[in-house]
């Protein structure tokens, strides 16, 4: 593993443009488990196969337990020191730092009236202009014929779906039990929306659907103002488009792309990164103390 040192000279010399892409590994330490490899299992599917559209229309209240089981369970943790360190560069680089994050656990404080609503980055105090959720928000709840979104934290979002809300800490959740039947919920007891009555669906983006057009145009724009100096990977197995093409980009444009990831092989890092293998909630507070603590370069 690269050590610190070699980060920290990265940092000097004139205010480096930095490009920070997220992933699941940055929550796992705040106990929400990653998509892929150990913890990518929920029952006996895998969480990849639940978070698309052809699963939805196939088992709806399927998908709804899935998903009602990570809102509860992000209702349960708080964001970590990588989550802090993250937030705590946001305000020390303001414009000079653009966070993009795959993640969409977004939390349930008596926050539901802010716009955009806070997930563990802006619970760490992130502020909302340099951060991106590419693949949208778990408490946004959106209808499947209409479009209309809103945020709703209830929890869970309609009765029928109660068997997923259930705390860890009261033993372990039947649901989870692959060899007990998931609990028969008809159509008309899932969420449906106020204005059209349409079925509801969690508010995030599955696999085939398109990432906001704008926000990728602002991303862009950003990257192309000004050349980047680092690109941070940051607890992604990288495997999911767009989100693992800008450090390809940035590596065809020589920019130093730094990975910080648990899995000393992961396919995130290529021949000439900077690698950093451990926690990122660890390792982000070390490597960024620099750029976060004004008197420390
Ligand atoms: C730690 C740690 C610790 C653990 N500390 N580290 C170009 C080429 C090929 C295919 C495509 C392409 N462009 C588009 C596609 C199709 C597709 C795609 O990418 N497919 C690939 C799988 C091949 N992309 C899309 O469909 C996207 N849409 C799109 O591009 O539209 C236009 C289009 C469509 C079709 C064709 C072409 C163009 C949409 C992608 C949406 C992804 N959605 C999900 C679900 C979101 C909602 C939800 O959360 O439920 O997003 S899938 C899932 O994967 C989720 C994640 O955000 C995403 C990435 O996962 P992530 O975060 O990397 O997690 P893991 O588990 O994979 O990795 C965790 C890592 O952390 C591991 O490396 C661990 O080692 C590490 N770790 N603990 C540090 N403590
Ligand atoms: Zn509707």
């Amino acid at each position: 593993m690269t050590d610190l040192a070699a980060f920290h000279t990265l940092l000097r010399g004139n205010s480096p443009r930095i490009l920070a892409i997220v992933g699941a590994g940055l929550s796992a330490s705040s106990g929400l488990p990653t998509f892929r490899g150990a913890g990518g299992l929920w029952r006996n599917y895998e969480s990849t196969s639940l978070a698309t559209p052809g699963a939805f229309a196939r088992d709806p209240a399927l998908v709804w337990l899935f998903y009602t089981w990570r809102r509860h369970m992000c209702l349960q943790v708080d964001p970590n020191g990588g989550h802090a360190a993250l937030a705590a560069l946001a305000k020390a680089r303001g414009g000079g730092f653009l966070c993009l994050t795959q993640n969409v656990d977004s939390e349930c404080l008596p926050t539901a009236e802010l716009s955009p609503p806070p997930d563990l980055h802006e619970r760490a105090g992130h502020p909302t202009d340099t951060l991106r959720h590419l693949h949208g928000r778990l408490f946004d709840v959106k209808c499947s014929r209409c479009k209309k979104t809103e945020y709703n934290t209830d929890d869970p979002l309609v009765p029928a779906l109660a068997a997923a809300s259930v705390d860890v800490a009261d033993g372990e959740n039947p649901l989870l039990d692959p060899s007990r039947p998931v609990p028969q919920i008809t159509a008309s007891e899932l969420p449906h929306c106020s204005s059209c009555g349409g079925i509801q669906r969690p508010g995030v983006v599955w696999f085939g659907e398109n990432l906001d057009s704008r926000m990728l145009r602002e991303v862009d724009a950003w990257i192309d103002a000004k050349p980047v100096d680092i690109v941070l990977v940051i607890g992604t197995s990288s495997v999911v488009y767009p989100a693992a093409g800008y450090a390809e980009r940035a590596r065809t444009r020589h920019t130093k792309v730094v990975t910080v990831n648990l899995d000393p092989e992961t396919e995130a890092a290529e021949p000439g990164d900077l690698v950093y293998v451990g926690d990122a909630a660890q390792l982000l507070p070390a490597l960024l103390a620099p750029l976060t603590t004004s008197s420390s370069l």
